[in-house]
């Protein structure tokens, strides 16, 4: 204990009983995010899916932790009245590395991103999280600079995020590049290609591969015990039965992404307005295989987890 410590030398941390008891018992604990519901996808099935994903992680024997800001605090673990009102909540806050401080300090409410939602799980301890796609480097950054801090976050944060590649509406060669240059293991969950969300291949080969959460979870051990910091991104493809070809996608990506250039979207509104503009072009197909895929990574996030824990 810092004798020295300021009134706010504690991170304001409120964990769900549920939670809090899954730690202290060594359970197989998941992070899951919250800007999905928020700005990643409509009511009411952006509620009904973080249901789903929670019952899930419990159904496979893990506890599910979903983290939020409320009110300037970093909730891990919501009740479902919780879930609802974010659901549909205004004034919730994208909240990254840069704005977590900000929105905590000032009494927001905030929705946490990848890059912050691995900071909150890591500070309660929880060391395995589970989304639908990560942030990358986006098409167009010799110009724009953007280039999402979850990229960063990973070379920094010991968490392993599993997710289904990430989606091809961003500069995907760039992404690995810039993934492979920060040390950041990605590994393909059964697979030799880089997920590309809607689809199971971005035609890219992914750099690592592993065909068990047994042994993503050695990986994962191992790195503890050499002192890597920062964590390991799993790249974990859709199932074959609700994935979107990659060639159906992609005029809907330029499109999408050429809209957002010429509406001159910038900063953290441009991956929301790309997510929802998809889902309007895709006529909502999108959106069921967005689904899919965050059922599909909490699975195997749960199994990764047992296996950390030593109960798989
Ligand atoms: N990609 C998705 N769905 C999402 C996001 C990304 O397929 O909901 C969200 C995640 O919370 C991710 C964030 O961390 O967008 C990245 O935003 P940015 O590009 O502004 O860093
Ligand atoms: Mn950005």
């Amino acid at each position: 204990m810092n004798t020295n410590a300021l009134p706010h030398s504690l991170p304001p941390l409120v964990l769900s009983a549920e939670v809090r008891d899954a730690l202290a018992q060594g359970r197989a604990v998941v992070a899951l995010e919250s800007t999905i519901i928020t700005h990643g996808m409509p009511w009411p099935q952006n509620v009904e899916t973080a249901r789903q994903v929670e019952n899930l992680v419990r159904a496979e024997g893990g506890v599910p932790a979903t983290i939020a800001i409320i009110a300037g605090k970093i909730h891990v673990g919501l009740d479902d009245s919780t879930l609802e009102w974010l659901g549909t909540a205004r004034d919730v806050m994208k909240v990254s590395r840069a704005d977590l401080a900000y929105a905590l300090s000032a009494a927001r409410h905030g929705s946490t991103t990848v890059a912050a939602t691995m900071i909150c799980a890591q500070l309660a301890g929880i060391r395995v999280f589970a989304t639908g796609g990560i942030g990358g480097v986006h098409r167009g950054v010799e110009e724009t600079m953007d280039i999402s801090a979850d990229l960063t976050e990973f070379a920094r944060t010991p968490v392993a995020v599993v997710c289904a590649g990430a989606k091809a509406l961003l500069d995907l060669p760039r992404t690995l590049e810039f993934l492979e240059t920060q040390g950041v293991p990605v590994v393909g969950y059964e697979t030799n290609d880089f997920p590309a969300f809607w689809s199971r291949s971005s035609g890219l080969p992914v750099p690592l591969r592993a065909d068990s959460a047994k042994d993503i979870a050695s990986m994962i051990a191992m790195r503890t015990t050499l002192g890597l910091e920062g964590g390991v991104v799993v790249a974990n493809p859709v199932p074959q039965v609700s994935e979107i070809p990659r060639a159906e996608m992609e005029t809907f990506i330029t499109q999408a992404v050429e809209e957002a250039r010429r509406d001159g979207i910038t900063g953290k509104a441009v991956t929301p307005y790309l997510l929802s503009r998809m889902l309007e072009l895709t006529a909502g197909r999108s959106l069921e295989t967005n689904i899919a895929l965050v059922l599909n990574n909490a699975r195997l996030a749960t199994h990764i987890a047992l296996a950390l824990s030593g109960k798989a």
